[in-house]
């Protein structure tokens, strides 16, 4: 659809009032906030990240990108979390590790999630092992979802997991990892619980880590 196109060029180029008024008229022709995601900010990005690859982007490019990229989540988010929210179905403690300052994806997985009825605790970006502990505990939390995009971070996912270990508290609260870098094999090698993919997936994977 050409103005899911148009929108993924803008987020690309970073045009920030483009992108976010495009967003809201689509929103108005009905298109879903689903749709918009990924073939408006995803395709946008993944485009961006292909440049950025071949040294034809840098990092001021990622950097207006993103930006635009959480801009457009703001416009879409009443939409987002406008889900079935008869009941509480638990409570998640979410942010990107320690190292790593992406958090689009993460904020996706956060939006669809609450909209799916759990309760968000969004920790935010380069958050350490200590952190997440404190406030797991203090949230009472019954999922940790960690996210990763910069591969060397990675290990923050373990460190963390090791502190949750050495805390006693491993066994009252289950774990679950994703983003660029992370796959099924990395969650196993870790102890994490699960894996997912995308925000779909993550919504499904937290429905069954919470029963
Ligand atoms: C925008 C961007 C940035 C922005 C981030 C802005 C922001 N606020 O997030 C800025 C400029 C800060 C940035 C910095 C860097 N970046 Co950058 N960045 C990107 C870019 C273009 C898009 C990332 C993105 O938002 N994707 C879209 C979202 C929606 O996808 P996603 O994050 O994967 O999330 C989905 C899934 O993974 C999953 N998911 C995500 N989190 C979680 C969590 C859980 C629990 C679950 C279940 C699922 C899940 O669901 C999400 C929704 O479907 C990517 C390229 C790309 N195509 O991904 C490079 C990329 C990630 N960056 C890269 C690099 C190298 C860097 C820098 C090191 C550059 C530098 N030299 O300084 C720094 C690192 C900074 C740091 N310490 O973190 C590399 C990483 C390579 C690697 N394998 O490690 C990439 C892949 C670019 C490339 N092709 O080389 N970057």
């Amino acid at each position: 659809m050409e103005g899911l196109k148009k929108l993924a060029e803008y987020v690309e180029y970073g045009k920030r009032q483009e992108a976010k008024s495009l967003a809201q008229k689509l929103l108005g022709e009905n298109i879903s906030p689903d749709t918009i995601v990924k073939e408006g900010i995803m395709a946008g990005l993944n485009a961006l990240g292909e440049r950025f690859e071949k040294f034809e982007a840098f990092v001021p490019e990622l950097m207006v990108a993103g930006r635009a990229a959480k801009e457009v989540l703001e416009v879409l988010k009443p939409k987002m979390t406008q889900g079935p929210l008869h009941k509480i179905k638990g409570t998640v403690v979410i942010g990107t590790v320690e190292g790593d300052v992406h958090d689009v994806g993460k904020n996706i997985v956060a939006m669809v999630i609450e909209g799916g009825g759990f309760k968000v605790i969004d920790l935010g970006v380069d958050v350490p092992p200590s952190k997440f502990i404190k406030e797991v505990k203090y949230h009472e939390a019954n999922i940790l979802a960690l996210s990763a995009l910069y591969t060397p971070t990675r290990l923050a996912m373990k460190g963390t997991l090791e502190l949750l270990r050495t805390e006693g508290i491993r066994d009252s609260i289950k774990v679950m990892v994703g983003g660029a870098p992370i796959d099924q094999n990395f969650c196993d090698l870790i102890g994490a619980d699960g894996y997912a993919p995308d925000a779909p997936a993550a919504l499904k994977l937290a429905e069954r880590l919470a029963n």
